[in-house]
């Protein structure tokens, strides 16, 4: 039960958790959306998600690949440079600017400039980008697991369910803490190992590899913690769903 035991150091932070702390059972909501819509779109969210979620109940590793799997150029999709006037300006200024908060149902609200998440602790990995519009790419990414800026934020309270994303190009999408504490979950800062390029999201964008690629969110403006998506958008769990598009993209 390490699923287990990585939401508890969630919850009261790194190092405090006692060997006594009997081992908790699995959390219903890992199964639900957190909006049951009606009709077959509905049905199709609960019965994908519950499915996919019981094979992944031990939390194993989405494939790694090797270097020479590597594609030559990784495709731009989507936004490619945001609008935003904020945004613009944070490019013109190479990002120096940039602050990435940390809110919500955390303890201590913070945020963490470029140079600070470059100088955290790094995952790199080489895994395929599965775009639900028809394309496969496999890439190299860098970046900083995000469990580990949540405990930078003193870890989350007890009532939070969902992290939500929001970027500069109006996008936000939703996500449970079972794929938040997954260990291939980061903000990425690196792409091939050189900075992310502009049209793939700079300066960071999520990589949750489990999941198709509308959830790898681009253009990151902030990470807040939840308790529920009610209030967030139309209430379905992102921007994708709110759109009638189907919330849980796992692949
Ligand atoms: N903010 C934002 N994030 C986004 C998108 C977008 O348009 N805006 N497109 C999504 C989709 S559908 C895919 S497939 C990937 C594409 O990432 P890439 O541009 O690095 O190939 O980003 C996802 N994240
Ligand atoms: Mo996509």
């Amino acid at each position: 039960m390490k699923k287990t035991l990585t939401r508890r150091k969630l919850l009261f932070g790194a190092g405090t958790v006692s060997a006594g702390v009997a081992l908790g059972t699995v959390d219903k909501s890992y199964f639900i959306p957190p909006k049951v819509r009606g009709g077959l779109i509905g049905a199709a969210d609960v019965l994908t998600m519950a499915s996919q979620r019981l094979l992944m109940l031990g939390q194993p590793l989405a494939r790694e690949y090797s270097r020479n799997d590597i594609v030559k150029d990784f495709p731009k999709w989507g936004t490619v440079f945001p609008k935003d006037r904020t945004y613009r300006k944070h490019f013109r200024e190479g990002f120096t600017h940039w602050r990435l908060p940390i809110e919500g149902m955390v303890n201590t609200p913070r945020s963490f400039s470029l140079t600070e998440l470059k100088r955290m602790p790094r995952r790199t990995q080489i895994t395929m980008h599965v775009c639900e519009q028809g394309w496969s790419a496999i890439a190299e990414w860098t970046g900083v697991k995000l469990l580990d800026l949540l405990l930078a934020a003193g870890g989350v309270k007890p009532e939070a369910r969902y992290v939500v994303i929001h970027a500069f190009d109006g996008w936000y999408e939703g996500y449970d803490m079972f794929d938040v504490v997954h260990p291939q979950t980061i903000v990425a800062f690196g792409l091939n190992g050189k900075d992310l390029p502009l049209g793939n999201g700079a300066p960071v964008r999520l990589r949750v590899e489990r999941q198709s690629g509308y959830k790898h969110l681009k253009f990151l403006k902030s990470i807040t913690v939840v308790s529920s998506m009610d209030n967030i958008g139309k209430g379905t769990g992102g921007f994708y769903s709110d759109n009638n598009y189907h919330w849980y993209g796992g692949i």
